[in-house]
């Protein structure tokens, strides 16, 4: 199909009308179809097997527990839910991929998404903007302004089924109209105000994100799903470059962790490197994957690895990609002191595989006491 580029509206009128081709501005369509593309990209993900986005679920939303303000509480009780949740997930993305693609029902989905938005960007408070702030809500407030500008700019009035079936209806109306039968008073054939709309749309957010954000605080802690006697415990590690020396560095080196699970965050600062030799395959994780900003991975690409976080005695492998958020979970069965190394090549010296900060206490190795 061939479009026509965009007429400049000639009138300051606000929104083009439904039925005012030459008035008619195809760019906000196309932002509606980029976000349609985006959502139905989230569904490939849902659906693909290989990612087992449904069996991973409570793994993934208690992963969250620890960057949750207001303790895990709420995290813990959608892990517990996950059926339920996950669902929700992904009939919400369905519809949204759905409904932004066709340009059916256009503005319930804005209000949808928003809300949606809201409520995922609530849940990562205080952790999504900062940097590298890259968990998978980081793009949300993005997400927001892209809704409200489909509100304002009235997106749904071109190439979408919305405005095919507004001028059915227009036409049918105005056959009836010719033919002196008369015309129903329906509330949704004259379109509802955009500026009405647009309240609607900010209080729904306003709502969902203060809801969740009062849900965070209410719910509390129960421990892991499905799981009443067992708790579960969080360590937070971050790889910094050490002011002194410059050498990347894990902080905490030396901690100690519960027996039992436990869910680790790795926020890597360092930048990336090119490691073509990488193994890149996590393993000793509750289902063998690792998630990297928001996303569960078992294979991981080679060209973005900083470093990695190995325990050989336990069978442990995780790679941290720069400039990114590493989340694992781990069951340790037996207390001791295990020993961890990166052994991606970061040595600062002519053979990166052996020079300081490699293999130094501290800042590449270092002790992990279970018990
Ligand atoms: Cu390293």
């Amino acid at each position: 199909m061939v479009v026509e580029p965009a007429a400049v509206p000639s009138s300051s009128e606000g929104p083009p009308s439904v039925d005012s081709p030459h008035h008619r501005t195809y760019g906000i369509e196309i932002l509606r179809i980029g976000v349609g593309f985006i959502w139905a990209l989230n569904l490939v993900y849902i659906l693909a097997p290989g990612n087992h986005w449904f069996a991973n679920f409570a793994t993934t939303a208690q992963s969250y527990g620890p960057t949750t303000v207001g303790g895990p509480g709420l995290a813990e009780y959608v892990a517990a839910h996950a059926a339920v949740f996950s669902w929700v997930v992904a009939i919400v993305t369905t519809y949204l991929a759905v409904a932004f693609l066709l340009g059916a029902t256009t503005r319930l989905a804005c209000l949808v998404g928003g809300v949606f938005s809201a409520v995922l960007l609530a849940t990562q408070v205080g952790s999504t903007f900062s940097f590298p702030g890259g968990t998978d809500v980081g793009e949300h407030p993005l997400y927001l302004l892209i809704y409200a500008a489909l509100v304002v700019g009235g997106a749904g009035r071109a190439l979408s089924v919305d405005h095919w079936l507004s001028s059915a209806w227009a036409r049918q109306r105005a056959d009836r109209a010719r033919h002196g039968i008369p015309v129903p008073r329906r509330a949704w054939t004259a379109p509802l105000d955009y500026r009405f709309f647009l309240a609607y749309f900010a209080a729904g957010i306003l709502i969902a994100f203060s809801v969740t954000l009062g849900l965070m605080v209410a719910v509390p802690s129960t421990g892991p799903a499905g799981g009443a006697t067992s708790s579960v415990a969080y360590e937070n590690l971050t790889v910094t470059l050490n002011p002194v020396n410059g050498w990347p560095q894990f902080a905490p080196a030396n901690f100690t962790v519960p027996t039992g699970r436990v869910i680790f965050t790795i926020t890597d600062y360092d930048s990336v490197m090119n490691w073509s030799q990488c193994p890149c395959v996590t393993s000793g994780t509750v289902n063998g994957i690792e998630s990297v900003n928001g996303t569960n991975l078992h294979v991981l690409p080679s060209t973005n690895i900083a470093h990695t976080f190995n325990v050989p005695s336990l069978g442990l492998e995780v790679y941290s990609p720069g400039q990114s958020i590493v989340r694992f979970t781990v069951d340790l069965v037996n207390p001791g002191a295990f020993q961890w190394f990166c052994l991606a090549p970061c040595g600062t010296g002519a053979n990166p595989y052996s020079t300081p900060p490699m293999g130094t206490p501290g800042y590449m190795t270092g002790t992990m006491t279970v018990g």
